[in-house]
């Protein structure tokens, strides 16, 4: 795909990332600790979380599965061409973008990456310019494939399609950033396939042997599609394979989203301190087909589909979060209603966006006068 970054219509708010928001302690203690479970509430004090930002991760998370839910309908009536699906890997993305520093960490995400995006700063109106490729698409003004996601202003870098392009990608501007003294950290995020790819070997090497300030998160939802991890790799963690490049791989609960942003959080620290990268590899599935031109009938069953939505990560949070006295059912239940009303606003005023205007189509593939 081309490498577009026009970003013209982009109206989410610059700056003041995940890293620059309130991070004070203490808002849990107005919680009814005696109702806390206790090892919880002591590793969200280690993280440093306040109970603002915990809701606010909850809120992301149900943003990402209400604008996939509502991309799945508009592909199904024929106004969505094509989709890619994100339900349940809602936590290791939110887990890990929330570590990273909006409009100053550099993103390279790949496809499903929906959840990780929004947190860098694209907003569900965005989402909906590229799905249903208007000129206003902040990715690539409607030239792109849905979800290669793209920004300037955010950091994002787009992707292509061949699968694990990104890596060497990141290892280089990782690069980049070190022989510039930047105050930056590279992450790329990166399905358990595309470990399968030469790419991914050589960008891992090069950025372990020059300590670079990048973070590899490996999102291991079992299947390339149909291929089954069995098929891909003779190893049982993805994380171990770090090793062979000379830094830690850590195996985490991706449906799980504060042990995701623990580790990220750990791996951020490491880059800007000089210590080198860190392969995080976030154990998760993925509820629908690859994507909406799969049908994951013919390579899975319905009963294993079925036993991976009791691990829901959304419903997991959800719960942490009523133990923890910040929700309850009548919130969850408001906080949804409010979530929708909102991607279908987003979804109304993407589809009545213009067009791009045909006498365009080669911008950005030729130079202009
Ligand atoms: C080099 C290359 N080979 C094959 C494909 C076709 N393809 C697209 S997505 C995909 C699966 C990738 O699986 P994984 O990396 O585990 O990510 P997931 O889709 O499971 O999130 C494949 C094989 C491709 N795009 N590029
Ligand atoms: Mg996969």
């Amino acid at each position: 795909m081309s490498t577009t970054t026009p970003d013209a219509a982009c109206d989410c708010p610059a700056g003041g990332g995940s890293a620059s928001r309130s991070k004070q302690n203490g808002v849990l203690d107005s919680a009814p600790k005696m109702a806390v479970e206790a090892t919880r509430q002591s590793e969200i004090d280690t993280l440093g979380l306040s109970g603002e930002d915990l809701l606010s991760m909850h809120r992301f998370m149900v943003l990402a599965r209400l604008i996939d839910e509502a991309a799945i309908r508009q592909n199904r009536q024929g106004k969505a061409p094509f989709v890619i699906p994100v339900s349940c890997h809602e936590a290791c993305q939110v887990g890990t973008a929330w570590a990273m520093r909006r409009g100053q960490d550099i993103w390279l995400p790949y496809y499903r990456d929906l959840a990780v995006v929004l947190v860098a700063g694209m907003t569900a109106f965005d989402v909906f310019l590229g799905i249903f490729s208007k000129a206003g698409d902040p990715t690539s003004g409607g030239r792109q494939m849905p979800a290669h996601w793209g920004s300037r202003r955010l950091g994002i870098i787009t992707g292509s399609s061949p699968i694990g392009t990104q890596i060497p990608h990141a290892a280089g501007i990782a690069y980049a950033v070190k022989f510039r003294s930047e105050d930056a950290v590279v992450a790329t995020w990166f399905g358990e396939g595309a470990t399968s790819e030469g790419d991914w070997h050589e960008g891992l090497n090069f950025a372990g042997i020059h300590k670079l300030p990048v973070v590899f998160v490996c999102e291991n939802n079992h299947y390339a599609i149909s291929v089954p991890q069995s098929k891909q790799m003779a190893v049982e963690n993805v994380a171990d394979r770090a090793a062979g490049y000379g830094f830690p791989g850590v195996v985490v609960d991706g449906n799980d989203v504060l042990a995701s942003y623990a580790a990220m959080k750990r791996a951020v620290e490491r880059a800007l301190s000089g210590e080198g990268p860190t392969l995080i590899e976030c154990k998760t599935y993925r509820f629908q087909p690859h994507t909406s031109d799969d049908d994951d009938r013919t390579y899975r069953t319905r009963e294993e589909v079925e036993e991976a939505r009791h691990h829901d990560p959304l419903d997991r949070f959800s719960a942490d979060l009523k133990t923890l006295g910040l929700m309850d059912d009548a919130r969850i239940e408001s906080l949804r209603a409010e979530v929708k009303a909102e991607v279908d606003r987003a979804v109304a005023d993407a589809w009545a966006a213009p067009d791009p205007d045909p006498a365009t189509v080669l911008r950005y593939v030729f130079e202009e006068d």
